[in-house]
């Protein structure tokens, strides 16, 4: 098959960055989206310069141009939409977190191993060069071993209590708000550079805005509603969360999570500690990597594809001084994602920064052993093993 179609279920936000980095792939047609009503699909498509707006996403799926579903509805829809989809033999990309619980992405993960579809959840982060080179230092030992893995993701747009989003009700983000939403990426990629897995928890959640002014019509994601009809709405899910991590390799580690932090855009940073070496890396300058040691200068990695290691030049397009960012990371996973694809998505194939929904649904025990342990009053707690 030379070129693939991609059909898009839940047009908002993110749907936006998925269509731009198909269509910078150059093999890719985008065929057709479908959202939550006819007339705001039509709209969407419209804006989005998409060709076709169905009537509803099964129509979608029946479409046999449609060859991959990006599926970017709010959480609760994932597990329905993504599992439709792999029923339908499409190869599937899912906006992360996997689903609204860890049982619901134990189904997803079952599915789409059994499915021999390709199935991939947008841990975007990933697709950053420097991200690929901190792995790869790591993995060649360049730290020694890692010892202690820590860092945040901070963001603000959730500060003032007149903003909304689906993501703090529970029967449409799921059981958690800012660990779900973006703690959930910063276990991947911690997981993911290190090549650790975070075996146990220990959490102290907390909302610190338990009541929101809630307009009409909820905001997206850094964005504040203009409307004054509000209501009062009581919330529940954790806007803050502070969490001690240990790892499989020995390693110990913290994270702190917020989306009430003002000043803090997006804000994750990484630091892994190994015995000989660290090294740090940060989401809002991504186009270096620094590197600290005992007994000689620290040193800091600038993104120059001539001085990457193999496995990571690949994730650099421009040459040294060309900042890339996170449209380009996010392009580079969906590149790894359609190249897997075109290459018959068998799991030999996968490219090894892919993300899939094994990823996904391991991230997900993850987040409920955090949940598990704040509900414990604070009891560390085992991340369950998946066989993958
Ligand atoms: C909002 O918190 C958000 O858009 C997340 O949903 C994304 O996953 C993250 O990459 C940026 O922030």
């Amino acid at each position: 098959m030379s070129r693939l179609g991609m059909g898009l279920v839940g047009p908002g936000f993110i749907a936006a960055h998925h269509l731009d980095a198909v269509r910078r792939l150059g093999n890719v047609d985008v065929i057709g989206v479908a959202g939550s009503s006819p007339e705001s699909t039509q709209r969407r498509a419209a804006e989005l310069g998409v060709g076709r707006a169905y009537e509803n996403y099964q129509r979608l799926l029946d479409d046999p141009a449609v060859h991959v579903v990006h599926n970017t509805t709010p959480n609760h829809l994932h597990k329905e939409v993504s599992l439709a989809a792999l029923r339908a033999g499409k190869h599937v990309i899912s906006d992360k977190p996997l689903a609204s619980s860890a049982k619901e992405s134990r189904e997803l993960f079952e599915a789409a191993r059994a499915s021999g579809l390709a199935h991939v959840v947008t841990f975007n982060y990933r697709g950053h060069a420097l991200v690929q080179q901190a792995r790869s230092m790591i993995a060649n030992g360049e730290l020694g071993a890692p010892v202690f893995v820590h860092g945040c993701y901070l963001q603000d747009w959730l500060t003032d209590e007149r903003t909304y989003s689906w993501r703090l009700d529970p029967s449409l983000g799921g059981a958690s708000s800012a660990l779900g939403d973006i703690g959930s990426h910063w276990c991947d990629l911690a997981e993911h550079v290190t090549g650790s897995r975070i075996v146990a928890v220990l959490a102290d959640l907390h909302t610190a805005v338990p009541l929101r002014q809630v307009a009409a019509t909820a905001s997206r994601a850094f964005d504040a509603s203009t409307d004054t009809a509000r209501r009062e709405v009581k919330i529940t899910s954790e806007d803050l969360a502070s969490v001690l991590l240990r790892f499989d390799n020995g390693a110990r580690g913290s994270l702190v999570v917020g989306q009430v932090l003002p000043g803090h855009k997006n804000d994750l940073r990484l630091e892994v500690n190994g015995r000989q070496a660290s090294l740090a890396w940060r989401q809002e300058q991504p186009n270096e990597l620094w590197l600290g040691h005992h007994a000689q200068a620290n040193a800091l990695i600038a993104k120059d594809p001539a001085r990457l290691d193999p496995s990571a030049r690949s994730y650099a397009h421009l040459p040294a001084g060309h900042p890339e960012a996170w449209a380009d990371a996010f392009r580079n996973l969906i590149a790894d994602a359609y190249r897997w694809i075109a290459d018959g998505a068998r799991p030999e194939h996968k490219p090894a920064a892919l993300p899939t929904f094994a990823d996904g649904y391991r991230n997900s025990l993850v987040i409920d052993a955090m949940l598990r342990s704040d509900a414990s009053g604070g009891i560390w707690q085992p991340v369950e093993h998946v066989d993958e």
